[in-house]
């Protein structure tokens, strides 16, 4: 703004219209203001002292001043106008640089606090209401901050379809246990370890009875075993199941022992194996379990049951205390006893495990079904749900009658 081929001026008068009528006078209609104040001129200790104006500019250097200034005075002046001009850009920087921390500074308190639009609101606050955990909280809505406009927070549904797509994506589905008992060969055993009273003897009898009736051949289709280093009464619970629906049970106590009914029962189509442990804490236990299951090899699948009840802290030490057993999914239990799955998903979206079944009740065999994302959104409050489209989005939910055999 300010050049060289620029003359400067300074013009003082009582009034701005008289600074400005001098100025046209002086310099033409070309002649632009540059700064303007208010000045106090004369009187004694600031007493009868009388308001005048100042105002500085510039006008075009071929444009003649009707009534030059003398040069020296015209120097001082150009110096005074530059140096007020100068003042006042690196004034002007750093009021913008103000303004723009103030902007950084209400964009992070909207992070935290009552400040952040409604549509954002409304989705913590459902997704706390379903448990998810502050971390889980967090990652959705530092997605919808980076993904949608102020504009688009406001259309609700669109919010609402986005936030579900995300959750559903979160969720991992473990594929179907696929059994063949066609080539006779080996033995598939489908082995359960999880904490005391998660459920696992009773998803043992309810998948006993889905996967023992179908099928054919001479000898059974399905095989229960329990792994219990105390022999605690807790067997009779599953023999009962096994009278009733006529599938031969067994217990094993060592890694020996295990071995042995193994070979016995080759040509089972499925063993499945129901394990007891005192406490998930009592680690030396789990060990000698460890163990003992070991001696199945490969052919066998370790899921671990975990109820859908546990909150979110717990779950994550389950999580951890059982990763010695390399187990392949989980097998949420008890979702019939909560409305709240938020903690569940969030802590195996962090661990990146898969869910195989889901169990929502104690009726053997009719409570159980294969795991599916459209099972577990359904379950959460406050989302209006589109079922059709989660289902096109991330397939029906699946039935557990299917035939697995093949
Ligand atoms: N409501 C509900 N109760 C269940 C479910 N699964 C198991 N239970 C009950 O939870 C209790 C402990 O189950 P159990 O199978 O013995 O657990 P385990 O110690 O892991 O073998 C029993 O009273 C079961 O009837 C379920 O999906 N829903
Ligand atoms: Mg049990």
């Amino acid at each position: 703004m300010i050049e060289k081929d620029m003359q400067y001026f300074t013009i003082e008068a009582p009034t701005p219209r008289e600074a400005l009528e001098q100025m046209r006078r002086q310099y033409g209609q070309e002649a632009r203001i540059l700064t303007h104040k208010s000045v106090r001129r004369g009187g004694m200790l600031g007493l009868f002292a009388r308001e005048a104006v100042e105002i500085t500019g510039y006008v075009g250097k071929n444009i003649k001043p009707k009534n030059p200034v003398s040069s020296p005075a015209m120097e001082e002046s150009r110096q005074r106008i530059l140096a007020e001009a100068r003042r006042e850009q690196s004034l002007q920087l750093i009021l913008k640089e103000i303004e723009s921390l103030k902007q950084n500074l209400r964009r992070e308190e909207s992070g935290k606090s009552g400040e952040m639009p409604a549509g954002l609101a409304k989705i913590q606050s459902i997704l706390q209401t379903n448990d998810f955990t502050a971390a889980f909280v967090e990652e959705i809505l530092a997605r919808i901050r980076r993904d949608f406009s102020l504009e688009d927070l406001d259309n609700f549904p669109v919010l609402q379809t986005q936030v579900l797509d995300w959750i559903g994506e979160q969720i991992r589905v473990h594929p179907p246990v696929r059994l063949s008992q066609a080539n006779g060969q080996g033995t598939n055993v489908f082995i359960v370890v999880g904490p005391t009273g998660a459920g696992k003897t009773t998803t043992i009898a309810k998948l006993a009875a889905v996967f023992g009736v179908g099928g054919g051949g001479s000898s059974p289709k399905v095989r229960i075993v329990t792994i219990d280093n105390y022999r605690i009464a807790a067997l009779r619970q599953i023999e009962t199941y096994a009278e009733i629906m006529r599938i031969p049970v067994a217990c094993v106590e060592s890694a020996g022992e295990f071995r042995k009914f193994l070979a016995m029962a080759d040509g089972t189509g499925l063993i499945l194996v129901d394990t007891i442990g005192r406490s998930p804490r009592d680690l030396a236990k789990l060990a000698e379990m460890k163990d003992v299951l070991d001696a199945a090899g490969t052919r066998s699948e370790i899921h671990l049951a975990v109820s859908a009840t546990t909150k979110a802290s717990d779950v994550e030490e389950i999580l951890k205390t059982f990763e010695p057993f390399k187990y392949r999914a989980v097998i949420l239990t008890k979702l019939d006893e909560t409305l709240r799955i938020g903690n569940i998903i969030s802590v195996l979206a962090a661990s990146r495990k898969p869910i195989s079944y889901i169990a929502d009740g104690q009726s053997v065999p009719q409570d159980i079904e294969q795991a599916s994302v459209i099972r577990l959104l359904m379950n959460l409050e406050g989302f209006h749900l589109n079922r059709e489209r989660l289902e096109k989005r991330f397939g029906e939910r699946a039935k557990i009658s299917d035939a697995y055999w093949s």
